[in-house]
């Protein structure tokens, strides 16, 4: 499956005060804009149209808008974020998706599902869904509902460490996913899948390098992590086709609790 077009934020100039676990240096707004600049060019490279939406002041986590909506070819889906102050982002998602998702149907979550758009990761056929603080039960229920229908096996993921699952585990292609130390032998991982899937775990001083992001022959991954560019570079050695690895400074989205993927929707 390719991507073609993908949909980001600017960072607003609150961004500092979004929700965070993150204790030590003050994100630096100026910063950001600038890697978020070098991310949107990436997403370019990787040959998808973005699209840029204006920054929300009055929600500083609204560049993060892989959390409220979920979009596959057969469908779109507004979520419904388990972070009270995030709730409000969704309203401003909704017209872009009914712009850009072209004759999909949209869907939209209710309460009392929660689902942030960073606990989904969908590998070919399968979804696994992080069971985390942010999304409930009925969150991954509602998900299941949607998505079963339109041929997609959901597995659900317990996610006992990390803010999403997708901090922690990310698919570097149709055979190979990337995890952080912890869940790599978590067995939801590999479960059902109709090939066998190679699980490169990393060591938990590079947790955070987990979330990579492949796009098309492209693949992302966060600077400054040495034993995950090493696994990434063999990784690619072997694949029949040729493949990018673009590395891009992620330190003040890192200091938000945010990582790659949560900086775009791909569709
Ligand atoms: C939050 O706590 O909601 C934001 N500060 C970070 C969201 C990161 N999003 C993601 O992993 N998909």
């Amino acid at each position: 499956h390719r991507f073609e077009r993908a949909i980001v934020r600017r960072p607003a100039s609150t961004f500092g005060e979004g929700l965070t676990t993150f204790e030590g240096p003050a994100p630096d707004h100026a910063r950001m804009l600038e890697q978020h600049a070098a991310y949107v060019a990436a997403l370019r490279g990787a040959g998808l149209t973005v699209t840029e939406l204006p920054a929300l002041e009055a929600f500083p986590d609204a560049h993060f808008v892989e959390d409220v909506a979920l979009i596959v070819p057969e469908l779109a889906i507004a979520t419904r974020p388990g972070a009270g102050a995030r709730e409000g982002e969704v309203a401003a998602m909704l017209d872009t998706l009914a712009l850009l998702c072209g004759d999909r149907p949209r869907a939209q979550l209710e309460a009392p599902a929660t689902l942030d758009g960073g606990d989904v990761l969908v590998h070919e056929r399968r979804v696994l869904v992080g069971r985390s603080d942010r999304s409930n039960a009925a969150g991954v229920a509602a998900l299941r509902q949607l998505l079963e229908p339109r041929g997609y096996a959901v597995v659900e993921v317990p996610v006992a460490q990390g803010l999403h699952f997708k901090s922690s585990v990310t698919a570097l292609g149709p055979r190979t996913l990337v995890a952080a130390a912890s869940f790599a032998s978590l067995p939801e991982l590999t479960l059902g899948a109709p090939e066998p899937v190679e699980v490169l775990a990393l060591p938990e001083a590079e947790a955070y390098a987990a979330n990579t992001l492949r796009i098309n022959d492209t693949v992302l991954i966060p600077a400054g992590f040495p034993t995950l560019a090493e696994r990434v570079d063999r990784w690619r050695r072997a694949q029949a086709e040729p493949l990018s690895v673009v590395a891009l400074e992620m330190s003040e989205a890192q200091k938000m609790d945010g990582a790659l993927t949560c900086l775009s929707l791909r569709f």
